[in-house]
Formats: C-alpha cells, sequence, structure tokens
C-alpha cells in the first residue's frame, strides 16, 4: 500500500461513486490506495447521537461538536499515530500541483469533512495540522473538497496514471496550459482539424503546439505565464502572437 487517506465525515456514502470509477477505482483495486471513511456519528455516545449544537454567542447555524470528531480522531492515530489531519476549509492554504505533490510524499492523510458552519475551532487547535481550502467558493460541506484533493494527490502516486504516464508532464508543471488536441473524423460538419497537425512535419507540430500553448496561457491565465520558465525561442513565439491577429 503506498497511500491511506482516511475521511471524516457525516455523509460516507457520497464517497463511494467518485472513488472507485475509472481511474482511482483501478489504483485502489491494486492498493496503490486506500480510502477509508469514518461516520463521526458513529463516534457520539448519546442516544440521539447528536453531532451538532448552536454556536456559543449567538449566530446563525450549527457547530459541530468537538467531543464525536475527538473520539472518531483519536481512534485513527490510535492506530496510525503519525498520521497527518487536513481539514478542507474555505480559510485554508489553497491547494495547488506543488501542494498535490507535496501531499503525495505522505504516507497517510486523515481528511476532516466539516459540514454546517464548520468544526469547533478547539478541534483545529488540538488536533488538524493544515488547512486546505480548494479554491474560493462556498461548497455545502467539506466533503467534495476532500475527494477533489485525493483525485489531485493520487495523480502523483507512482502507477496510478499507468506505467508511462506521470503527473510531471501534465500543463502545470510548467505553468502553461495545455494545446488543443483532435481526433478523428478530420471534417465534423465542416469544422476541420488544423492542417499542420495531419502534415506529418514533427517539428511543424510541435512548434504549432507550442504557440497555442502561450497563446491560451498569455490570453485566459497571464498570471501562469509570469511563472513559467520561457525559451528564447518561446519570447519569439509570444512577441509573434501578441503582434498578430492570432491573439484572440
Ligand atoms: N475548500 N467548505 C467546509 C464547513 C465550514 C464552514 C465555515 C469552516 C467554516 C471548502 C472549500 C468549503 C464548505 C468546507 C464549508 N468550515 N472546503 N465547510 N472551498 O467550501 O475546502
Amino acid at each position: 500500500m503506498r497511500m491511506r487517506f482516511d475521511v471524516l465525515t457525516l455523509f460516507p456514502d457520497m464517497f463511494s461513486s467518485p472513488l472507485r470509477e475509472s481511474i482511482l477505482g483501478k489504483a485502489v483495486e491494486r492498493e496503490l490506495i486506500q480510502i477509508r471513511t469514518i461516520n463521526i456519528r458513529d463516534f457520539t455516545l448519546d442516544k440521539h447521537q447528536v453531532v451538532d449544537d448552536t454556536p456559543y454567542g449567538g449566530g446563525q447555524g450549527m457547530v459541530m461538536k468537538v467531543e464525536p470528531i475527538a473520539r472518531a480522531i483519536e481512534s485513527v492515530k490510535s492506530q496510525s499515530p503519525s498520521a497527518r489531519i487536513i481539514y478542507l476549509t474555505p480559510q485554508g492554504k489553497p491547494l495547488s500541483q506543488d501542494l498535490a505533490r507535496r501531499l503525495s510524499t505522505q504516507p497517510h492523510l486523515i481528511l476532516l469533512c466539516g459540514r454546517y458552519e464548520g468544526v469547533d475551532e478547539r478541534v483545529k487547535e488540538l488536533y488538524v495540522d493544515e488547512e486546505i481550502s480548494i479554491g474560493d467558493y462556498v461548497l455545502t460541506g467539506g466533503e467534495l473538497a476532500a475527494m477533489v484533493l485525493i483525485d489531485a494527490v493520487s495523480r502523483f502516486i507512482p502507477g496510478v496514471l499507468g506505467c508511462d504516464r506521470s503527473a510531471e508532464e501534465d500543463s502545470f508543471f510548467d505553468f502553461l496550459l495545455e494545446y488543443p488536441q483532435y481526433t478523428r473524423p478530420f471534417n465534423f460538419r465542416g469544422s476541420c482539424v488544423p492542417e499542420v497537425l495531419v502534415s506529418g512535419n514533427h517539428s511543424a507540430i510541435s512548434l504549432w503546439r507550442r504557440r497555442e500553448a502561450l497563446r491560451r496561457t498569455s490570453l485566459r491565465r497571464p498570471d501562469l505565464l509570469a511563472r513559467a520558465n520561457l525559451s528564447e525561442e518561446d519570447k519569439r513565439l509570444l512577441e509573434e502572437i501578441l503582434n498578430s491577429s492570432d491573439h484572440c
């Protein structure tokens, strides 16, 4: 087993289909990753299995209680004391390709999913090692964020993408967006594949792809372009793009 994810959630069923299909499903089958869900409600001690309560100081909504979460975490940690605990929250550090890569070197992550107005602050103070956000928008809970994190991290685990493909080859590795891709048919309702791609001229194809990647990035994500490692040739191509009607 290369990497283990334990997910603490009130909705374990949400994790079944997304993590069992396609590439992640195969990775689980091949035991490259293991994903376990732990229902926080199972760690309540009262008859009604209450997991939330009204906030001290007043205000709308409910807050997840500290005790069931503490017991759930302690149960997982008793088997694996060194596992890192991550809380998914819009207030966390933004998830990036770099952060996903770093997390993929950990043997065991515990992902805590909050609902309602979040968890009692003492959960973070006492247990959480790292708070991570998947983006500046608000979800109904941390579950989808945890799945996004598991997906992005798993791609870095050797073998998950297949033997001859690695996450390092992806566009974000070099801070450029990807060039456009086409497959058959050549002509779809009058819309044709760029001629260069069927020319058989490999250096012309490479040049075209690089130009398209640069054009897209400069148009859609100038922030990324500023971080890209551009060769003299790239700079010349960019100059060309900016000075032509291509820049749209
Ligand atoms: N990237 N959510 C957490 C509960 C909550 C509410 C308030 C703290 C304060 C999210 C995101 C995200 C929804 C998960 C609210 N926690 N998680 N949840 N964006 O939107 O990670």
